[in-house]
């Protein structure tokens, strides 16, 4: 016969309530997605005016930011432009490579995984 009050019949720990009760905190264990660098890439025929229209277009970034990275590239021979999602960098190099497709210069635009 039990002494618990009758409004903890149906609870399995005697003397936890709702407050109190211990829960196992699940192990955070959910993966972040990889991330992607993209790069831009040198050459000897693509105007600066153009590159930073690019960066300036497709990267968000300010004119004054832009032209810094255009000739870091230019130096270099190359830069990281952006990290992004695999989807958004594949989306970011396709509209590079199919601008400067458009306008004729041979600016090449890839990625890596980081
Ligand atoms: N090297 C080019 C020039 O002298 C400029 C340039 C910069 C081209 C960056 C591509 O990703 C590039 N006109």
């Amino acid at each position: 016969m039990s002494l618990r009050p009758l409004y903890m019949a149906d609870r399995k720990e005697p003397g936890r309530d709702s407050e109190t009760a211990v829960i196992a905190k699940p192990k955070a264990k959910t993966e972040r997605p990889p991330l992607y660098k993209v790069l831009l890439l040198n050459d000897d025929y693509t105007p600066m005016e153009f590159v930073v229209h690019v960066l300036e277009r497709f990267f968000g970034l300010s004119h004054a930011h832009a032209f810094e990275l255009m000739l870091t590239v230019h130096k270099k021979g190359l830069a990281v432009v952006g990290v992004f999602s695999h989807e958004v960098a594949e989306t970011k190099v396709a509209q590079v490579m199919d601008f400067a497709r458009r306008h004729q210069h041979p600016l090449q635009c890839t990625m890596e995984r980081e």
